[in-house]
């Protein structure tokens, strides 16, 4: 029987709902401080919510949206230059703008890492954004030292293929030493699960606004967050055993299942 030894997390949209309010702000923010008429509506950014990675997003928007697939003259190099230079005034952006509008963990996260912790179970990030914006969430929404609850922070362009391929969390089961078999993944996306998936872990869907109609097929659970008491969870697939919130023995009762 295999036991729980880390829960691994994503970021964006599982530990706190930072696309709609954060990551698409900035995006618009650098794109004005850049002198570009772009503008990513809520409607349009859940649409490019399915391309993982910001330069990715930017680069398909280009492709997909704008007629002519180029940007202005100001930006010097080539296209790929152009649109890191781009994404990186978006961090800057984005970074700014948890310092200014803190955006809250999700319900019940704060607690879970709290319970995990006091009881031993090793934590671990596995996300697409950039590591720069996990420091920034963890700092502002928690404390500086919340960083360190974290063994590893796999984050970005640390591996070659962004999520849905399996490289963020296989590079994280790795740098712990783990087989996927003794834990569990922590997702809120479609393009998440799928990694998670790839990479064998059994995996707990938190559903938010852009994800919930997406298809999460395979997943131990799928719950609308981690609850609190007071704020009961509910159960959208899976068993939650009947539970008002999502702890550490749920965990190892779906890793058991
Ligand atoms: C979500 C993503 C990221 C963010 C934007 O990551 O796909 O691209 O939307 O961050 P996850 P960057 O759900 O895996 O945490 O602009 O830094 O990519
Ligand atoms: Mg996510």
């Amino acid at each position: 029987m295999p036991h729980l030894q880390a829960l691994i997390f994503d970021v964006d949209g599982t530990l706190a709902d930072t696309e709609r309010d954060g990551h698409r702000v900035a995006f618009n923010r650098a794109f004005v401080a850049a002198g570009l008429d772009w503008v990513w509506s809520v409607e349009l950014y859940g649409k490019l919510l399915e391309i993982t990675g910001g330069k990715e997003r930017i680069r398909f928007y280009l492709d997909n949206y704008l007629s002519d697939a180029s940007l202005p003259d100001s930006f010097a190099g080539s296209l790929s230059e152009q649109i890191a230079s781009l994404h990186a005034a978006k961090t800057v952006h984005y970074k700014q703008l948890l310092q200014e509008n803190v955006i809250p963990l999700r319900p019940g996260v704060k607690r879970l890492l709290l319970e995990a912790r006091e009881q031993g179970i090793r934590l671990a990030i596995a996300t697409t954004t950039t590591p720069a914006n996990v420091t920034a969430l963890l700092e502002n929404a928690i404390a500086p030292e919340a960083l360190d609850w974290f063994e590893v922070i796999a984050a970005g362009d640390i591996v070659p293929a962004k999520k849905p391929a399996p490289d963020i969390y296989e590079y994280a089961l790795q740098a712990m030493n783990l087989t996927p078999e003794v834990c569990l993944a922590l997702e809120d996306s479609r393009q998440g699960l799928r990694s998670a998936m790839q990479a064998g872990l059994k995996t707990v869907i938190t559903v938010n606004g852009y994800t919930q109609s997406q298809d999460f097929a395979g997943a131990a659970l799928v719950i609308d967050h981690f609850g609190e008491p007071d704020l009961p969870f509910q159960a959208i697939a899976g068993d939650g055993q009947g539970q008002a919130y999502f702890d550490v023995a749920l965990a190892k009762y779906l890793l058991a299942a």
